[in-house]
Protein backbone atom coordinates (compact mmCIF):
# COMPACT_ATOMS: atom_id res chain seq x y z
CA UNK A 1 0.00 0.00 0.00
CA UNK A 2 1.96 3.23 -0.92
CA UNK A 3 -0.22 5.56 0.68
CA UNK A 4 2.11 8.40 0.20
CA UNK A 5 3.01 8.16 -3.29
CA UNK A 6 1.59 11.33 -4.80
CA UNK A 7 -1.08 9.22 -6.06
CA UNK A 8 -1.58 6.79 -3.21
CA UNK A 9 -2.26 3.30 -5.03
CA UNK A 10 -1.92 -0.59 -4.32
CA UNK A 11 -0.73 -1.24 -7.44
CA UNK A 12 3.01 -0.95 -7.26
CA UNK A 13 2.41 2.32 -9.33
CA UNK A 14 6.18 3.47 -8.97
CA UNK A 15 7.27 0.58 -10.48
CA UNK A 16 5.58 1.22 -13.42
CA UNK A 17 7.36 4.57 -14.30
CA UNK A 18 5.28 4.97 -17.81
CA UNK A 19 1.97 4.66 -16.06
CA UNK A 20 2.99 6.59 -13.08
CA UNK A 21 4.06 9.77 -15.64
CA UNK A 22 1.40 9.29 -17.86
CA UNK A 23 -1.36 9.76 -13.99
CA UNK A 24 0.77 12.60 -13.09
CA UNK A 25 0.24 13.91 -15.93
CA UNK A 26 -3.78 13.54 -15.77
CA UNK A 27 -3.63 14.77 -11.97
CA UNK A 28 -3.05 18.14 -12.35
CA UNK A 29 -6.12 18.32 -15.32
CA UNK A 30 -8.08 15.98 -12.78
CA UNK A 31 -7.84 18.94 -10.03
CA UNK A 32 -8.87 21.74 -12.33
CA UNK A 33 -12.03 19.79 -13.21
CA UNK A 34 -12.61 19.31 -9.45
CA UNK A 35 -11.69 23.11 -8.68
CA UNK A 36 -14.34 24.19 -12.09
CA UNK A 37 -16.82 21.51 -11.43
CA UNK A 38 -16.59 20.18 -8.30
CA UNK A 39 -18.49 21.30 -4.84
CA UNK A 40 -19.13 25.19 -5.20
CA UNK A 41 -18.06 27.13 -2.35
CA UNK A 42 -16.63 24.78 0.59
CA UNK A 43 -12.95 24.00 -1.55
CA UNK A 44 -11.08 25.73 1.39
CA UNK A 45 -13.35 23.81 4.29
CA UNK A 46 -12.49 21.37 6.52
CA UNK A 47 -15.10 18.81 6.07
CA UNK A 48 -14.61 15.09 8.32
CA UNK A 49 -14.03 12.69 5.57
CA UNK A 50 -13.38 8.87 4.85
CA UNK A 51 -10.47 8.27 2.89
CA UNK A 52 -9.41 4.83 1.82
CA UNK A 53 -6.47 3.14 2.93
CA UNK A 54 -6.98 -0.04 2.47
CA UNK A 55 -8.89 -2.61 1.44
CA UNK A 56 -9.56 -4.73 3.52
CA UNK A 57 -12.93 -5.70 4.93
CA UNK A 58 -11.65 -4.37 8.23
CA UNK A 59 -10.18 -1.06 8.80
CA UNK A 60 -10.19 -0.37 5.35
CA UNK A 61 -10.95 3.87 5.77
CA UNK A 62 -9.54 6.57 8.15
CA UNK A 63 -12.04 9.28 9.11
CA UNK A 64 -10.26 13.06 9.49
CA UNK A 65 -10.94 16.45 9.00
CA UNK A 66 -9.90 17.12 4.82
CA UNK A 67 -10.11 19.71 2.31
CA UNK A 68 -12.01 18.57 -0.58
CA UNK A 69 -8.98 19.30 -3.23
CA UNK A 70 -6.45 17.67 -0.67
CA UNK A 71 -8.47 14.63 -0.38
CA UNK A 72 -6.00 11.34 -1.37
CA UNK A 73 -7.91 10.39 -4.12
CA UNK A 74 -6.34 6.99 -5.19
CA UNK A 75 -6.13 3.86 -7.06
CA UNK A 76 -6.91 0.22 -4.88
CA UNK A 77 -7.78 -2.53 -6.26
CA UNK A 78 -8.77 -5.71 -4.94
CA UNK A 79 -6.26 -7.90 -4.17
CA UNK A 80 -6.04 -10.60 -7.37
CA UNK A 81 -6.92 -14.53 -7.09
CA UNK A 82 -4.66 -17.13 -7.79
CA UNK A 83 -5.86 -18.79 -10.78
CA UNK A 84 -8.76 -16.45 -11.04
CA UNK A 85 -11.18 -17.77 -14.60
CA UNK A 86 -13.27 -16.54 -16.45
CA UNK A 87 -16.61 -17.09 -14.56
CA UNK A 88 -19.53 -17.24 -17.95
CA UNK A 89 -19.79 -16.83 -21.40
CA UNK A 90 -17.90 -18.65 -24.17
CA UNK A 91 -14.36 -18.33 -22.68
CA UNK A 92 -15.87 -19.68 -19.34
CA UNK A 93 -13.64 -21.41 -17.43
CA UNK A 94 -10.70 -20.14 -18.92
CA UNK A 95 -7.88 -18.15 -17.00
CA UNK A 96 -9.36 -14.73 -16.61
CA UNK A 97 -7.69 -11.82 -18.95
CA UNK A 98 -4.90 -10.31 -17.48
CA UNK A 99 -4.73 -7.89 -20.08
CA UNK A 100 -7.08 -6.66 -23.16
CA UNK A 101 -7.70 -9.18 -25.65
CA UNK A 102 -7.68 -7.66 -28.77
CA UNK A 103 -10.86 -8.88 -30.06
CA UNK A 104 -13.14 -6.93 -27.15
CA UNK A 105 -11.03 -4.36 -26.69
CA UNK A 106 -13.52 -1.98 -28.28
CA UNK A 107 -16.38 -3.32 -25.92
CA UNK A 108 -14.45 -3.03 -23.16
CA UNK A 109 -13.08 0.61 -23.02
CA UNK A 110 -16.69 1.10 -24.41
CA UNK A 111 -17.56 -0.43 -20.76
CA UNK A 112 -15.23 1.68 -19.03
CA UNK A 113 -15.97 4.73 -20.41
CA UNK A 114 -19.53 4.50 -19.85
CA UNK A 115 -18.91 3.45 -16.15
CA UNK A 116 -16.14 6.74 -16.05
CA UNK A 117 -18.03 8.93 -17.12
CA UNK A 118 -21.64 8.34 -15.16
CA UNK A 119 -18.81 9.70 -12.27
CA UNK A 120 -17.92 13.27 -12.81
CA UNK A 121 -21.23 13.94 -14.48
CA UNK A 122 -22.44 13.21 -10.81
CA UNK A 123 -20.20 15.52 -8.80
CA UNK A 124 -21.58 17.99 -11.52
CA UNK A 125 -24.90 18.00 -11.10
CA UNK A 126 -24.63 17.97 -7.79
CA UNK A 127 -22.02 20.95 -7.43
CA UNK A 128 -24.36 23.45 -5.98
CA UNK A 129 -26.31 21.39 -3.47
CA UNK A 130 -24.04 22.65 -0.80
CA UNK A 131 -25.21 25.84 -0.57
CA UNK A 132 -28.74 24.32 0.47
CA UNK A 133 -28.14 22.04 2.74
CA UNK A 134 -30.19 20.65 5.42
CA UNK A 135 -28.14 20.19 8.37
CA UNK A 136 -23.81 19.80 8.51
CA UNK A 137 -24.23 16.01 8.67
CA UNK A 138 -26.01 16.43 5.41
CA UNK A 139 -23.38 18.25 3.64
CA UNK A 140 -20.74 16.26 4.85
CA UNK A 141 -22.34 13.17 3.36
CA UNK A 142 -22.75 15.11 -0.03
CA UNK A 143 -19.37 16.13 -0.01
CA UNK A 144 -18.53 12.17 1.04
CA UNK A 145 -20.48 10.68 -1.84
CA UNK A 146 -18.97 13.51 -4.53
CA UNK A 147 -15.19 13.24 -3.36
CA UNK A 148 -15.73 9.00 -3.64
CA UNK A 149 -17.43 9.77 -6.96
CA UNK A 150 -13.76 11.66 -7.70
CA UNK A 151 -12.22 8.37 -6.92
CA UNK A 152 -14.20 6.14 -9.13
CA UNK A 153 -13.25 8.24 -11.92
CA UNK A 154 -9.60 7.80 -10.95
CA UNK A 155 -10.04 4.01 -11.07
CA UNK A 156 -11.57 3.75 -14.65
CA UNK A 157 -9.17 5.93 -15.47
CA UNK A 158 -6.06 4.18 -14.00
CA UNK A 159 -7.57 0.78 -16.44
CA UNK A 160 -7.71 3.38 -19.52
CA UNK A 161 -4.07 4.67 -19.04
CA UNK A 162 -3.19 1.00 -17.56
CA UNK A 163 -4.30 -0.89 -20.56
CA UNK A 164 -5.91 0.62 -23.24
CA UNK A 165 -2.41 3.13 -25.00
CA UNK A 166 -2.92 6.23 -26.52
CA UNK A 167 -6.67 6.00 -27.14
CA UNK A 168 -7.23 4.63 -23.68
CA UNK A 169 -5.63 8.07 -22.53
CA UNK A 170 -7.53 9.95 -25.15
CA UNK A 171 -10.57 8.78 -23.21
CA UNK A 172 -9.57 9.57 -20.07
CA UNK A 173 -8.60 13.47 -21.37
CA UNK A 174 -12.09 13.01 -22.65
CA UNK A 175 -13.77 12.02 -19.29
CA UNK A 176 -12.64 15.81 -18.10
CA UNK A 177 -14.58 17.25 -20.99
CA UNK A 178 -17.82 16.33 -21.20
CA UNK A 179 -20.32 18.09 -18.79
CA UNK A 180 -23.37 17.26 -17.42
CA UNK A 181 -26.49 19.09 -19.25
CA UNK A 182 -24.02 20.84 -21.41
CA UNK A 183 -25.95 20.59 -25.31
CA UNK A 184 -22.64 20.36 -27.10
CA UNK A 185 -20.73 18.46 -25.21
CA UNK A 186 -23.22 16.44 -23.03
CA UNK A 187 -22.56 13.19 -20.55
CA UNK A 188 -22.76 9.93 -22.12
CA UNK A 189 -26.44 8.51 -20.29
CA UNK A 190 -28.90 10.84 -19.78
CA UNK A 191 -29.57 10.61 -15.98
CA UNK A 192 -26.38 12.18 -15.59
CA UNK A 193 -27.55 15.11 -18.04
CA UNK A 194 -30.70 15.56 -15.56
CA UNK A 195 -30.53 18.35 -13.32
CA UNK A 196 -30.33 17.39 -9.83
CA UNK A 197 -30.48 20.66 -7.69
CA UNK A 198 -32.65 20.40 -4.97
CA UNK A 199 -31.63 17.79 -2.09
CA UNK A 200 -34.89 15.98 -2.68
CA UNK A 201 -33.16 15.35 -6.25
CA UNK A 202 -30.11 14.55 -4.56
CA UNK A 203 -31.44 12.02 -2.46
CA UNK A 204 -33.69 10.27 -5.19
CA UNK A 205 -30.79 10.19 -7.39
CA UNK A 206 -28.62 8.50 -4.54
CA UNK A 207 -31.37 6.32 -3.85
CA UNK A 208 -32.52 5.32 -7.68
CA UNK A 209 -29.54 6.03 -9.48
CA UNK A 210 -26.59 4.98 -7.62
CA UNK A 211 -28.11 1.84 -6.97
CA UNK A 212 -28.18 1.07 -10.54
CA UNK A 213 -23.92 2.01 -9.74
CA UNK A 214 -24.57 -1.06 -8.07
CA UNK A 215 -25.55 -3.50 -10.33
CA UNK A 216 -23.82 -2.46 -12.99
CA UNK A 217 -20.76 -2.42 -10.77
CA UNK A 218 -22.02 -5.75 -9.26
CA UNK A 219 -22.38 -7.07 -12.82
CA UNK A 220 -18.47 -5.83 -13.90
CA UNK A 221 -16.84 -6.72 -10.53
CA UNK A 222 -17.19 -10.69 -12.01
CA UNK A 223 -15.67 -9.36 -15.50
CA UNK A 224 -13.00 -11.83 -16.67
CA UNK A 225 -11.06 -9.08 -17.19
CA UNK A 226 -9.63 -9.41 -13.69
CA UNK A 227 -8.37 -5.34 -13.62
CA UNK A 228 -11.82 -4.68 -14.05
CA UNK A 229 -13.56 -7.41 -11.68
CA UNK A 230 -10.63 -6.36 -9.04
CA UNK A 231 -11.46 -2.28 -9.34
CA UNK A 232 -15.41 -2.84 -9.42
CA UNK A 233 -15.08 -5.23 -6.11
CA UNK A 234 -13.70 -2.40 -4.07
CA UNK A 235 -15.25 0.44 -5.75
CA UNK A 236 -18.62 -1.35 -4.57
CA UNK A 237 -17.60 -0.93 -0.87
CA UNK A 238 -17.82 2.91 -1.31
CA UNK A 239 -20.65 2.77 -3.28
CA UNK A 240 -22.66 1.01 0.01
CA UNK A 241 -22.92 4.62 1.91
CA UNK A 242 -24.18 6.49 -1.53
CA UNK A 243 -27.13 4.10 -1.29
CA UNK A 244 -27.50 4.81 2.01
CA UNK A 245 -27.56 8.52 2.01
CA UNK A 246 -30.26 8.25 -0.29
CA UNK A 247 -32.72 5.46 0.88
CA UNK A 248 -32.26 7.02 4.41
CA UNK A 249 -32.67 10.42 3.21
CA UNK A 250 -35.74 10.06 1.42
CA UNK A 251 -36.92 8.16 5.06
CA UNK A 252 -36.07 11.10 6.79
CA UNK A 253 -38.18 13.00 4.53
CA UNK A 254 -41.36 10.53 4.81
CA UNK A 255 -41.25 10.60 8.75
CA UNK A 256 -41.25 14.68 8.51
CA UNK A 257 -44.44 14.64 5.89
CA UNK A 258 -45.94 11.93 8.19
CA UNK A 259 -45.32 14.31 11.15
CA UNK A 260 -46.47 17.51 9.69
CA UNK A 261 -49.64 15.67 8.17
CA UNK A 262 -50.54 15.32 11.81
CA UNK A 263 -50.38 19.03 12.66
CA UNK A 264 -52.32 19.71 9.59
CA UNK A 265 -51.29 21.04 5.89
CA UNK A 266 -47.53 20.11 5.12
CA UNK A 267 -47.80 22.96 2.72
CA UNK A 268 -48.33 25.73 4.85
CA UNK A 269 -46.49 24.04 7.85
CA UNK A 270 -43.44 24.19 5.15
CA UNK A 271 -42.75 20.25 4.58
CA UNK A 272 -42.76 18.18 1.08
CA UNK A 273 -46.15 16.85 0.60
CA UNK A 274 -46.01 13.14 -0.36
CA UNK A 275 -47.72 13.31 -3.80
CA UNK A 276 -44.29 15.15 -4.80
CA UNK A 277 -42.25 12.80 -3.53
CA UNK A 278 -43.61 10.64 -5.17
CA UNK A 279 -43.51 12.41 -8.10
CA UNK A 280 -39.80 12.40 -7.45
CA UNK A 281 -39.73 8.96 -7.04
CA UNK A 282 -41.39 8.25 -10.70
CA UNK A 283 -38.88 10.88 -12.08
CA UNK A 284 -35.99 9.33 -10.99
CA UNK A 285 -36.61 5.54 -11.13
CA UNK A 286 -37.80 5.89 -14.44
CA UNK A 287 -34.68 7.35 -15.49
CA UNK A 288 -32.51 5.19 -13.60
CA UNK A 289 -34.30 1.81 -15.27
CA UNK A 290 -32.76 3.43 -18.38
CA UNK A 291 -29.43 2.99 -17.31
CA UNK A 292 -29.57 -0.90 -17.99
CA UNK A 293 -29.80 -0.16 -21.58
CA UNK A 294 -32.78 -1.61 -23.92
CA UNK A 295 -34.65 -5.13 -23.42
CA UNK A 296 -33.17 -6.82 -25.84
CA UNK A 297 -29.74 -5.83 -26.64
CA UNK A 298 -27.10 -7.53 -28.71
CA UNK A 299 -24.44 -5.42 -27.12
CA UNK A 300 -25.84 -7.09 -23.54
CA UNK A 301 -25.15 -10.71 -25.58
CA UNK A 302 -21.63 -9.63 -26.91
CA UNK A 303 -20.04 -8.22 -23.19
CA UNK A 304 -21.40 -11.96 -21.84
CA UNK A 305 -20.53 -14.10 -24.33
CA UNK A 306 -16.71 -11.94 -24.14
CA UNK A 307 -16.96 -12.97 -20.27
CA UNK A 308 -16.63 -9.14 -19.53
CA UNK A 309 -20.16 -8.82 -17.84
CA UNK A 310 -21.84 -10.86 -16.28
CA UNK A 311 -25.44 -11.27 -14.28
CA UNK A 312 -25.74 -9.92 -10.79
CA UNK A 313 -24.27 -12.39 -8.44
CA UNK A 314 -23.01 -14.74 -11.58
CA UNK A 315 -21.36 -16.61 -9.72
CA UNK A 316 -23.27 -17.43 -6.46
CA UNK A 317 -27.01 -17.37 -8.02
CA UNK A 318 -26.56 -18.93 -11.30
CA UNK A 319 -25.04 -22.70 -12.18
CA UNK A 320 -25.38 -22.41 -16.44
CA UNK A 321 -22.69 -19.99 -16.86
CA UNK A 322 -23.33 -19.90 -20.59
CA UNK A 323 -27.16 -19.28 -20.87
CA UNK A 324 -27.15 -20.59 -24.33
CA UNK A 325 -29.83 -22.45 -24.37
CA UNK A 326 -32.48 -20.90 -22.34
CA UNK A 327 -35.16 -18.08 -23.29
CA UNK A 328 -36.48 -14.94 -21.62
CA UNK A 329 -40.20 -14.20 -21.83
CA UNK A 330 -40.77 -10.17 -22.15
CA UNK A 331 -43.24 -7.87 -22.81
CA UNK A 332 -42.96 -6.19 -26.11
CA UNK A 333 -44.50 -3.39 -27.96
CA UNK A 334 -46.11 -4.34 -31.56
CA UNK A 335 -48.82 -3.22 -33.89
CA UNK A 336 -49.65 -0.68 -30.83
CA UNK A 337 -50.74 -4.02 -28.27
CA UNK A 338 -48.16 -5.35 -25.44
CA UNK A 339 -47.53 -8.79 -26.43
CA UNK A 340 -45.18 -11.24 -25.32
CA UNK A 341 -41.67 -12.32 -27.07
CA UNK A 342 -39.31 -15.20 -26.58
CA UNK A 343 -35.48 -13.46 -26.75
CA UNK A 344 -32.48 -15.71 -26.30
CA UNK A 345 -31.36 -15.22 -22.45
CA UNK A 346 -28.23 -13.34 -23.58
CA UNK A 347 -29.88 -10.53 -25.47
CA UNK A 348 -32.20 -10.10 -22.28
CA UNK A 349 -29.64 -9.62 -19.75
CA UNK A 350 -30.33 -6.28 -19.46
CA UNK A 351 -33.60 -6.91 -18.33
CA UNK A 352 -32.60 -9.89 -16.55
CA UNK A 353 -30.22 -7.07 -14.68
CA UNK A 354 -32.92 -4.57 -14.51
CA UNK A 355 -35.22 -7.27 -12.66
CA UNK A 356 -32.82 -7.54 -9.56
CA UNK A 357 -32.82 -3.76 -9.51
CA UNK A 358 -36.33 -3.62 -9.27
CA UNK A 359 -36.62 -6.09 -6.79
CA UNK A 360 -33.54 -3.85 -4.58
CA UNK A 361 -35.45 -0.71 -5.32
CA UNK A 362 -39.12 -2.30 -3.77
CA UNK A 363 -37.27 -2.99 -0.17
CA UNK A 364 -36.08 1.09 -0.41
CA UNK A 365 -40.14 1.97 -0.48
CA UNK A 366 -40.74 -0.94 1.68
CA UNK A 367 -38.78 0.76 4.63
CA UNK A 368 -40.50 4.46 3.47
CA UNK A 369 -43.66 2.84 3.71
CA UNK A 370 -43.14 1.25 7.32
CA UNK A 371 -41.61 4.67 8.17
CA UNK A 372 -45.19 6.28 7.25
CA UNK A 373 -46.84 3.64 8.91
CA UNK A 374 -44.81 4.41 12.20
CA UNK A 375 -46.07 7.70 12.11
CA UNK A 376 -49.55 7.20 12.07
CA UNK A 377 -49.92 8.06 7.91
CA UNK A 378 -52.46 5.55 6.27
CA UNK A 379 -50.63 6.81 2.48
CA UNK A 380 -48.39 4.73 1.02
CA UNK A 381 -45.51 5.26 -1.68
CA UNK A 382 -44.67 3.17 -4.41
CA UNK A 383 -42.94 2.17 -7.62
CA UNK A 384 -44.60 2.96 -11.21
CA UNK A 385 -44.44 0.05 -13.60
CA UNK A 386 -41.05 -0.27 -15.31
CA UNK A 387 -42.62 0.66 -18.50
CA UNK A 388 -43.68 3.78 -17.25
CA UNK A 389 -42.13 7.15 -18.60
CA UNK A 390 -38.85 5.56 -20.55
CA UNK A 391 -36.56 6.84 -23.11
CA UNK A 392 -34.35 3.84 -24.04
CA UNK A 393 -35.28 0.44 -25.28
CA UNK A 394 -38.71 -1.13 -25.91
CA UNK A 395 -40.99 0.99 -24.54
CA UNK A 396 -39.18 4.20 -25.34
CA UNK A 397 -41.74 6.03 -28.09
CA UNK A 398 -44.87 4.27 -25.95
CA UNK A 399 -46.83 6.19 -23.20
CA UNK A 400 -47.68 4.26 -20.38
CA UNK A 401 -49.33 5.22 -17.18
CA UNK A 402 -48.16 4.16 -13.80
CA UNK A 403 -49.53 0.74 -14.21
CA UNK A 404 -47.99 0.03 -16.97
CA UNK A 405 -51.48 0.63 -19.42
CA UNK A 406 -50.19 1.37 -22.76
CA UNK A 407 -51.94 4.87 -23.48
CA UNK A 408 -52.29 7.74 -25.76
CA UNK A 409 -49.18 10.39 -26.00
CA UNK A 410 -52.81 12.80 -25.70
CA UNK A 411 -53.90 10.97 -22.75
CA UNK A 412 -50.16 11.20 -21.24
CA UNK A 413 -49.87 14.71 -21.74
CA UNK A 414 -53.05 15.66 -19.96
CA UNK A 415 -52.20 13.24 -17.43
CA UNK A 416 -47.84 13.71 -16.56
CA UNK A 417 -48.55 16.94 -13.70
CA UNK A 418 -50.15 13.95 -12.16
CA UNK A 419 -47.47 11.38 -12.46
CA UNK A 420 -43.61 13.82 -12.97
CA UNK A 421 -42.93 16.72 -11.47
CA UNK A 422 -44.02 20.07 -12.43
CA UNK A 423 -42.41 23.16 -12.68
CA UNK A 424 -44.30 24.87 -9.70
CA UNK A 425 -43.78 21.28 -7.91
CA UNK A 426 -40.05 21.91 -8.30
CA UNK A 427 -39.97 25.69 -7.58
CA UNK A 428 -42.75 24.67 -4.13
CA UNK A 429 -39.42 21.99 -3.35
CA UNK A 430 -36.74 24.84 -4.29
CA UNK A 431 -38.50 27.45 -1.95
CA UNK A 432 -37.61 25.31 0.81
CA UNK A 433 -34.38 24.56 0.25
CA UNK A 434 -32.37 27.30 2.66
CA UNK A 435 -29.58 26.20 4.34
CA UNK A 436 -28.70 25.43 7.53
CA UNK A 437 -25.46 25.34 9.03
CA UNK A 438 -25.75 25.37 12.80
CA UNK A 439 -24.10 22.44 14.43
CA UNK A 440 -26.83 20.05 15.61
CA UNK A 441 -29.88 22.11 13.67
CA UNK A 442 -31.90 20.88 11.13
CA UNK A 443 -34.23 22.34 8.35
CA UNK A 444 -38.01 21.53 8.95
CA UNK A 445 -38.91 19.49 6.04
CA UNK A 446 -36.65 16.84 6.64
CA UNK A 447 -36.53 14.71 10.23
CA UNK A 448 -32.99 14.34 12.14
CA UNK A 449 -31.04 10.43 11.06
CA UNK A 450 -31.20 7.98 13.22
CA UNK A 451 -27.74 7.92 14.14
CA UNK A 452 -24.52 10.10 13.19
CA UNK A 453 -21.67 8.98 11.49
CA UNK A 454 -18.76 6.37 12.74
CA UNK A 455 -20.51 6.73 16.35
CA UNK A 456 -20.43 10.17 16.40
CA UNK A 457 -23.26 12.30 17.38
CA UNK A 458 -25.67 14.10 15.24
CA UNK A 459 -24.40 17.21 16.69
CA UNK A 460 -21.14 17.04 15.57
CA UNK A 461 -19.16 19.72 13.89
CA UNK A 462 -18.86 17.70 10.20
CA UNK A 463 -18.01 20.41 8.31
CA UNK A 464 -16.31 23.48 9.60
CA UNK A 465 -17.95 26.42 7.86
N1 LIG B 1 -28.70 6.85 -22.30
O1 LIG B 1 -27.80 -2.38 -26.44
P1 LIG B 1 -28.30 -1.18 -25.69
C1 LIG B 1 -22.98 4.71 -11.70
C2 LIG B 1 -27.32 3.51 -25.98
S1 LIG B 1 -24.27 4.25 -12.73
C3 LIG B 1 -28.18 7.08 -23.53
O2 LIG B 1 -29.72 -1.07 -25.45
P2 LIG B 1 -26.27 -1.68 -23.82
C4 LIG B 1 -23.16 5.92 -10.91
C5 LIG B 1 -26.14 2.57 -26.02
O3 LIG B 1 -24.93 3.27 -25.69
C6 LIG B 1 -23.65 2.86 -13.63
N2 LIG B 1 -27.86 6.10 -24.39
O4 LIG B 1 -27.57 -0.99 -24.32
C7 LIG B 1 -24.40 6.25 -10.39
C8 LIG B 1 -26.18 2.05 -27.45
O5 LIG B 1 -25.60 3.02 -28.29
P3 LIG B 1 -24.96 2.57 -29.72
C9 LIG B 1 -22.89 3.21 -14.89
C10 LIG B 1 -28.06 4.82 -24.01
O6 LIG B 1 -25.08 -1.15 -24.54
C11 LIG B 1 -24.55 7.44 -9.68
C12 LIG B 1 -27.66 2.01 -27.74
O7 LIG B 1 -28.29 2.90 -26.83
N3 LIG B 1 -22.27 2.05 -15.44
O8 LIG B 1 -22.00 4.05 -11.62
O9 LIG B 1 -26.48 -3.14 -23.72
C13 LIG B 1 -23.47 8.26 -9.46
C14 LIG B 1 -28.23 0.61 -27.60
O10 LIG B 1 -27.79 0.11 -26.38
C15 LIG B 1 -28.58 4.50 -22.76
C16 LIG B 1 -22.61 1.49 -16.60
O11 LIG B 1 -23.47 1.94 -17.31
C17 LIG B 1 -28.92 5.59 -21.88
N4 LIG B 1 -29.45 5.38 -20.66
O12 LIG B 1 -26.33 -1.17 -22.32
C18 LIG B 1 -22.23 7.92 -10.00
C19 LIG B 1 -21.85 0.24 -16.98
N5 LIG B 1 -28.67 3.16 -22.66
O13 LIG B 1 -23.93 1.53 -29.45
C20 LIG B 1 -22.08 6.75 -10.70
C21 LIG B 1 -21.24 0.29 -18.33
C22 LIG B 1 -28.22 2.65 -23.83
O14 LIG B 1 -26.10 2.08 -30.53
N6 LIG B 1 -22.24 0.43 -19.39
N7 LIG B 1 -27.85 3.65 -24.63
O15 LIG B 1 -24.35 3.89 -30.19
C23 LIG B 1 -22.88 -0.62 -19.95
O16 LIG B 1 -22.74 -1.73 -19.56
C24 LIG B 1 -23.83 -0.35 -21.10
O17 LIG B 1 -23.24 0.59 -21.93
C25 LIG B 1 -25.24 0.14 -20.70
C26 LIG B 1 -26.11 0.13 -21.97
C27 LIG B 1 -25.81 -0.73 -19.62
C28 LIG B 1 -25.24 1.58 -20.21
Amino acid sequence: MNLYDRIPNNVNLSEDKKLQRALEKWLPNYLDWWREMGPEGFQEKDVWLRTAVDVGSEGWAHFDYVKMPDYRWGIFLEPPQPDAKVGFGDNYGRPAYQEVPGEFRNALRRIIVTQGDTEPASVEQQRQLGKTCPSLYDLRNLFQVNVEEGRHLWAMVYLLHGYFGRDGRDEAAELLERRSGNPDKPRILEAFNQPCDDWLNFFAFTMFTDRDGKYQLSALAESGFEPLARTCQFMLTEEAHHMFVGDTGLGRVCRRTAQLMKEGDVRELGGIPLEIIQKYINFWFSYSLDLFGGEISSNSADFFAAGLKGRYKERDQYTDHLATNENFTMTIVEDGELKTREVPLRNALNEVLRGEYVKDCEKGLARWNKVLAEEGASERLYLPHPRFHRHVGEFAGHTFDLKGNLISPEEFERRKSEWLPTMEDREYVRSLMHPVFEVGKIANWIAPPAAGIKGKPFDYEYVRL
